[in-house]
């Protein structure tokens, strides 16, 4: 009878288990990745700053059951202030990034470079890459 209930309350701790974690993204990171960062469920990059070498591709992750995005073109003069490129370098944006979602960019100019989530600005979800030379 103890067992019973155990597995009547198994699917819902596992419900639970995924709304606070966010899905799993599934496999490792693709070939060709050299650096992960995450988008969390708390509205954060992680790790930032992160320092990378010349040519080397990030895999951002959406770890979080939320829409995120990877973003260097700001709409409004707060996203601009979030905004950094090294001189001559075109921005990028992944748009919308579904929970479990990769997007991957290749960093071919060294400086740094100040990023934004489109949907979580205001919150503070910023982050930063510094690309040295190898
Ligand atoms: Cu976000």
């Amino acid at each position: 009878m103890k067992y019973r209930i155990l597995f009547a309350f198994a699917p819902l701790v596992l419900a639970v288990a995924c709304a606070t974690t966010g899905p799993a993204v599934t496999g490792g990171a693709e070939t060709g990745t050299d650096v992960v960062i995450d988008m969390q469920p708390i509205l954060r990059f992680a790790p930032t700053p992160q320092t990378i070498s010349l040519g080397d591709t990030v895999e951002f992750r959406n770890v979080s059951a939320f829409v995120h995005s990877v973003s260097t073109r700001p709409a409004t003069p707060e996203e601009s202030a979030s905004t950094e490129l090294p001189a001559g370098v075109e921005s990028f944006d992944s748009g919308d990034i579904p929970a479990g979602g990769i997007y991957r960019h290749t960093f071919t100019v060294t400086g740094t470079y100040k990023y934004f989530c489109d949907p979580h600005h205001g919150a503070g979800m910023v982050g930063t890459i510094i690309v040295t030379e190898s």
